[in-house]
C-alpha cells in the first residue's frame, strides 16, 4: 500500500494539526505583517507555558524550585522561587524578537523594555505568571494570565501611561492552566479557543473553538473565610445561595483553574473587596481584565460589583479590583444584592 493509499479521515488530520500560530492566522483571516507579529507572539507564550509546565512537572525532584526567596514583591507578598522562574521566561521568550518592546507582570514594580525590540515591536505584553503561587508548593493547579496591548504613543519618560486605559484596549488575552495536562485558553476578540499540549509533540493542539459559558451555572467559586470582612450585600448573596437549592461551592485558591471551572460549566467567581482592602485582592491590568475579556468573549460577564470590568481605567499599573465573573445570570444576581442594597440605603 502506498502512502496515498492510506485512508486517514482529514477530520482527524485537522484536529491534530490545528497548531496555536495557524489558529491565530485562520482567526485573523490573513497572513499580513500584523497578523504574523500576533501569531508569532501567541507562539512565544505558548513556548513560556511549556518551559513553566516543563519545571512544574518536576518541581519536586529539582533543587531551587519550590519554596520562598525570601524577598516581597510591590504587591507586598512573598515572592516564590517560581514565581521569578516564570516571570524571566516571559522575559526571556521576547528577548531578540522584534516583537513585544515592554512587559509588565504582578512581579515587577515597573515594566520591563527590551530596547532592542522597540523600534519595531509596538506590542505590551501584560501578565501574571504564575498566579495561584501558594499551590506550587502542594503540587495542585496554577496558571499565567496574559493580555496583549498596542503600545499607544512614544512612552519617552518610560511610565508606560498609555496602559492605564481600559479592557477593551486588549488585543488579545488568555490563560495558560497547568493542570493535570497543559491548557491554553485565548481569545482575539472573536471568539475563545482552547488548545491542550500534546507532551509527545510539544506543541498546543486546538481542542474547542468557541467556547460558550452558559447562561446559569451551580457554582459560587469565593472564599468564604473572608465573610466576616465582607459588605452586606455580599454576605446576603452568599446566605442566598446556602439557602437555595442547586448551588455548589468550588474554590482552588488559584484563579485560573476556578475561572476555567466557570467557563466550562457556569456559575460565579467572587473576589469582592473587604473592609481591609475595599479594591480586593486582585490586579486589573493582568489578573482580571484578561479573564473578564475572555469570558465576555465566551458570552459571559465580568464586573467590580458595579461597572463592568472592562469599562474601568486603573490609575496605577497594579491596580487592584472587586471582581464578579461568570455567568450572565449568576453575575447579574450578585450585582443585583448591590444594587438593591445601595437603593435602600439611599431611600
Ligand atoms: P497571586 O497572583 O499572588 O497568586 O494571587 C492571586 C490569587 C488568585 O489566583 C486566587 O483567586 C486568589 O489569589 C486567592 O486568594 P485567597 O488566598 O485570599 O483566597
Ligand atoms: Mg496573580
Amino acid at each position: 500500500m502506498t502512502v496515498s493509499e492510506i485512508n486517514i479521515p482529514d477530520s482527524l488530520l485537522d484536529r491534530d494539526c490545528t497548531t496555536l500560530s495557524r489558529h491565530v492566522l485562520q482567526q485573523l483571516n490573513s497572513f499580513g505583517a500584523d497578523a504574523q507579529d500576533l501569531s508569532a507572539i501567541m507562539n512565544r507564550i505558548a513556548l513560556a507555558g511549556k518551559l513553566i509546565a516543563r519545571r512544574l512537572s518536576r518541581a519536586g525532584l529539582m533543587a531551587d524550585v519550590l519554596g520562598f526567596t525570601g524577598e516581597t514583591n510591590v504587591q507586598g507578598e512573598s515572592v516564590k522561587k517560581m514565581d521569578v522562574f516564570a516571570n524571566d521566561v516571559f522575559i526571556s521568550v521576547f528577548k531578540q524578537s522584534g516583537l513585544v518592546c515592554r512587559l509588565a507582570s504582578e512581579e515587577m514594580e515597573n515594566p520591563y523594555y527590551i530596547p532592542e525590540n522597540c523600534p519595531i515591536g509596538r506590542y505590551t505584553l501584560l501578565y501574571d505568571p504564575i498566579d495561584g503561587s501558594s499551590n506550587v508548593d502542594i503540587n495542585l493547579n496554577v496558571g499565567s494570565i496574559f493580555a496583549i496591548r498596542q503600545q499607544q504613543g512614544e512612552d519617552l519618560d518610560g511610565s508606560a501611561s498609555d496602559l492605564l486605559t481600559n479592557g477593551d484596549q486588549q488585543i488579545a488575552a488568555g490563560y495558560i492552566l497547568y493542570g493535570p495536562s497543559t491548557i491554553l485558553v485565548y481569545s482575539l476578540g472573536s471568539g475563545v479557543h482552547s488548545f491542550i499540549l500534546d507532551p509527545s509533540l510539544g506543541e498546543f493542539i486546538l481542542a474547542q473553538e468557541n467556547i460558550r459559558i452558559p447562561d446559569h451555572g451551580p457554582i459560587y467559586s469565593t472564599n468564604e473565610g473572608n465573610f466576616w470582612q465582607w459588605d452586606e450585600p455580599l454576605r446576603d448573596y452568599t446566605r442566598y445561595v446556602h439557602r437555595h437549592e442547586g448551588y455548589t461551592a468550588r474554590y482552588s485558591g488559584a484563579l485560573v483553574g476556578d475561572i476555567h471551572r466557570i467557563l466550562m460549566q457556569g456559575g460565579v467567581f467572587l473576589y469582592p473587596g473587604t473592609e481591609k482592602n475595599p479594591d480586593g485582592k486582585l490586579r486589573l491590568l493582568y489578573e482580571t481584565a484578561p479573564l473578564g475579556f475572555l469570558v465576555e468573549q465566551a458570552g459571559g460577564r465580568a464586573s467590580d460589583g458595579q461597572k463592568r470590568l472592562l469599562d474601568l481605567i486603573p490609575a496605577k499599573l497594579h491596580q487592584r479590583t472587586p471582581a464578579i465573573i461568570g455567568s450572565v445570570e449568576d453575575v447579574k444576581l450578585v450585582e443585583s444584592f448591590i444594587s438593591d442594597h445601595k437603593q435602600r440605603q439611599s431611600s
